[in-house]
């Protein structure tokens, strides 16, 4: 099987790169990266020294290098982890988000059809369902909630899910999509929560809270997000949607301080800033489909996956204080300062 991951040099991608050689040692994995400020080529390493494994740089919304790259490899299956993925800059500049995030979206649905791809999956997130109220516990985000985007991100998100779904039914190509809860874990871009608190924390400086801390984010670690996916593009029934969750809702001030247990570190640490315009509450995913079709479990509560997650921040400093310590610094200058 030759399968495309693209965006597989940002998180997810690449924790998917490493699951897919582990589990797949007989596949051929191709990545395809715009290396984008969240792409990191060091994170693959590893995954280069494999025979199987190829990374190509470029942008997916450019057609003609898809093409030839589609031409030229035949690709079974494409998965497409490439996006802009934050939130905040979609605040900021919204029309980068469109061009890669749906554009680039309708490239590849192109290609696929045209090279006669037998499974393209879309990877999408639970921010496409709007959000839930604090008070209503008893809710959750399941395939058939409605689409009721906040964010330039979500909305985004959705138009590329909707695409996906229109190629299906007009083209019939085979596709799939999953709508997976927040990730965490190795190689999270530290412009993100959970990453954001540690590294910090670790230099003593103040951790950014927006609003009251309140809102309810439901965490999954980034391994069983992957093997979610695995089970979908193998089983999964083409023209459907799977939520991915694991039940592990946290608020963030809970998110926090756990880290700072962890870590050692004072809650002092925590200042409180201007909430994020539109912030959305409260995400829950309800998995009983994944659950009982295709027979997913998660492997890791929140309890072990924030250990893991420490430790790994803890003993992979050169990665993350390359970032933290390069451009990085202009945005987090532009986004938190007088905030
Ligand atoms: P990320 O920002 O860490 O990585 C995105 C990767 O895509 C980077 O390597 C970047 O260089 C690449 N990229 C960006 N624009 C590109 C383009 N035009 N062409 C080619 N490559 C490009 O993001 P992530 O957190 O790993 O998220 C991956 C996917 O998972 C996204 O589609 C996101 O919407 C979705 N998702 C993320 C989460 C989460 O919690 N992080 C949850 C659910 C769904
Ligand atoms: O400095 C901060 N302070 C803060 O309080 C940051 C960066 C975030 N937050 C809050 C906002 C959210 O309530 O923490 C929560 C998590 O924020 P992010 O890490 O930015 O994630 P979120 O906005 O929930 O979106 C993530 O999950 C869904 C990913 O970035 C998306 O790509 C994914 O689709």
């Amino acid at each position: 099987m030759n399968i495309l991951v693209t965006g597989g040099a940002g998180f997810i991608g690449s924790n998917f790169v490493y699951y897919m050689l582990r589990e797949h040692p007989d596949y051929r994995i191709v990545c395809i990266d715009k290396l984008t400020y969240a792409g990191n080529l060091e994170t693959l390493e590893e995954a280069l020294k494999n025979p199987n494994f190829a990374f190509v740089k470029a942008d997916i919304a450019d057609r003609e290098a898809v093409y030839a790259l589609f031409e030229k490899e035949g690709f079974d299956v494409v998965v497409n982890f490439a996006a802009e993925s934050h939130v905040d800059r979609s605040i900021e500049t919204p029309e980068l988000f469109l061009s890669t995030n749906v554009m680039g979206t309708q490239v590849l649905l192109d290609a696929s059809r045209k090279y006669g791809v037998k499974r393209y999956h879309q990877v999408s997130t639970d921010e496409v369902y709007g959000d839930l109220p604090l008070d209503r516990k008893d809710l959750f985000f399941t395939e058939t909630t409605p689409i009721h985007t906040s964010s330039p991100y979500s909305a985004s998100k959705a138009a590329a899910d909707l695409l996906v779904l229109a190629y299906h039914r007009t083209y019939k190509l085979p596709v799939t999509i999953s709508r997976c809860s927040n990730n965490y874990g190795p190689y999270h871009f530290p412009e993100k929560l959970i990453p954001l608190v540690i590294s910090r924390a670790l230099a003593d400086e103040p951790l950014p809270i927006y609003g009251k801390g309140e809102n309810v984010r439901d965490w999954l670690f980034v391994e069983d997000h992957c093997s979610a996916i695995d089970l979908i593009i193998h089983k999964g029934r083409v023209g459907e949607v799977y939520n991915i969750g694991g039940h592990n809702e946290k608020t963030n001030l809970e998110v926090v301080k756990e880290i700072l247990k962890q870590l050692g570190k004072p809650e002092s640490l925590i200042t409180y800033v201007t909430d994020r315009p539109g912030h959305d509450m409260r995400y829950a995913i309800d998995p009983t489909k994944i659950v009982t079709e295709l027979g997913w479990k998660p492997a890791h509560d929140f309890e072990s996956g924030i250990k893991y997650t420490v430790q790994w921040y803890l003993d992979n400093r050169k990665w993350w204080e390359n970032i933290v310590n390069g451009e990085y610094k202009n945005y987090y200058e532009k986004m938190y300062s007088g905030r």
